[in-house]
């Protein structure tokens, strides 16, 4: 087991498009625990493989009250199952103490794979369709921050990066 260190926006690999995951062998799974590790620690509900810079399809996730439900849903997908969208208070590992309201579809159709490589397929709503589809932004190189002001980004990469500065 080992704690990962997280990217932190406005970090340019974040913004890398990961790759299908073809090989569902013991390096994945390790990866897959690696990061379960990393996110419960964090704490978050959800980490992307990108995250921690390992640019592959694959995202892990809990966001039962107990936080002993890990989902892992490799090469993931999804469609919309209405068009209602609602509003919802995000944040992220990689933009962290920040939060903002992003409009989202609320029921999806998910189709994944599993750490053997069997196909999964469920409908999700509410926070766990909200996790999914942030989750799956990641892996197309995308943050919730896309989707405030400009105004407000640029706040927030200011903010981070003065942080980054004085970490250093
Ligand atoms: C993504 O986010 C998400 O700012 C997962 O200081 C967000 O786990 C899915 C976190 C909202 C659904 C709804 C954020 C931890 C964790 C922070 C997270 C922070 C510490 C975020
Ligand atoms: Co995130």
């Amino acid at each position: 087991m080992a704690l990962l260190p997280i990217l932190e926006f406005p970090d340019a690999r974040l913004r890398t498009v990961a790759k299908p995951v073809a090989q569902f062998d013991d390096s994945l799974r390790q990866l897959a625990q690696d990061m379960l590790e990393t996110m419960y620690a964090a704490p978050g509900i959800g980490l992307a493989a990108t995250q921690v810079d390992r640019h592959i399809r694959m995202l892990v996730l809990d966001v039962s009250e107990e936080q002993n439900e890990p989902k892992v849903l490799v090469n993931p997908s999804f469609e919309r199952v209405s068009d209602i969208t609602k509003p919802y208070d995000e944040g992220c590992l990689s933009v962290p103490g920040f939060y903002e309201t992003v409009e989202r579809v609320d029921q999806i159709q998910v189709h994944a794979q599993d750490l053997e490589g069997q196909p999964i397929s469920f409908v999700a709503d509410g926070l766990l369709s909200v996790c999914i589809q942030h989750e799956i932004d990641h892996l197309d190189g995308k943050l919730f921050v896309d989707y405030i002001s400009n105004l407000k980004r640029q706040r927030i990469k200011a903010k981070l990066e003065k942080l980054h500065r004085s970490r250093a």
